[in-house]
């Protein structure tokens, strides 16, 4: 009896031994589970179900592979693959999730979010996202030819990356009202984010009554998963399976 949760993956052509971790994660670690919930960022950039990417083919398979091993897979996106659609879910067997989420995980009711909602103090990216969230400016971009939402997407990555060398680490954590709000508007005592890339179990008081946030860790040196059962969370990171194993497969 155990639900799975990931994040932040961030996974591109440049990290092959990514992407052989998390197929080694769903081949091995991840069958026999109850669930499989992925929230977000588990791509480094998003431009449309349409991207002939094979990484994009190799990571469906095996989302696929688990899923119709019983294993329900959901996703909610992140900031960075906030425009993957119903079309690469179904090819993935992935349920999409909208954000935030509440789930009822063995009898406890649970605020699920990627956290980039949570970053209240990041103006910057707020209004990155307030733009890119617009309906009519989606739906043009996605009708643009592949090769000019490349272009696109690459020159606004470049930018972020210089925007971000000069933000503050306080800046692009969490604001604990956000938290709060978040958690009381929905009725809940727990919460799981990833984002920030800070892996914790943070207990705290909210309104006299105990309270948790679970903040997922990257993939990056490391594999990251937090295991839930019944009445117990577990954060664990993973050193990567070793590369030769990896390009075995
Ligand atoms: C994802 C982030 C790039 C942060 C563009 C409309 C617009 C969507 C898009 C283009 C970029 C996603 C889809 C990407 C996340 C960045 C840079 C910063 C902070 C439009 C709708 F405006 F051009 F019309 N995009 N891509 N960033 O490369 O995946 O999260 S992306
Ligand atoms: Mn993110």
């Amino acid at each position: 009896m155990s639900t799975l949760f990931i994040s932040d993956i961030h996974l591109c052509a440049q990290r092959p031994d990514m992407t052989a971790a998390l197929v080694h994660f769903l081949e091995h670690d991840a069958v026999g589970a109850d669930a499989l919930y992925v929230l977000g960022d588990l791509f480094e950039f998003w431009i449309g179900d349409d991207d002939p990417n094979p990484l994009h083919q190799t990571i469906a398979d095996a989302f696929l592979a688990l899923s119709q091993q019983n294993v329900p897979i959901y996703f909610i996106h992140g900031n960075r693959d906030f425009l993957l659609g119903q079309q690469y879910a179904k090819r993935a067997g992935m349920t999409l999730l909208g954000d935030p989420c509440i789930i009822e995980l063995y009898g406890e009711r649970v605020v699920l979010s990627h956290g980039d909602l949570l970053c209240t103090l990041d103006e910057g990216y707020q209004k990155f996202r307030r733009i890119t969230q617009l309906k009519w400016l989606r739906w043009l971009f996605l009708r643009l030819p592949l090769p000019r939402r490349q272009a696109i997407a690459h020159k606004m990555r470049g930018q972020s990356q210089m925007e971000n060398a000069y933000k503050s680490q306080s800046i692009m954590d969490v604001t604990p009202a956000a938290v709060d709000a978040m958690l009381r508007s929905h009725d809940c005592r727990m919460m799981i984010h990833g984002h920030t890339h800070r892996p914790a179990i943070h207990d705290f008081t909210l309104d006299g009554q105990p309270a948790r946030r679970i903040v997922l860790g990257d993939w990056f040196e490391q594999g990251s998963v937090l295991i839930c059962r019944p009445g117990e969370q577990r954060l664990e990171q993973r050193p990567l399976p070793q590369a030769d194993m990896a390009s075995q497969g």
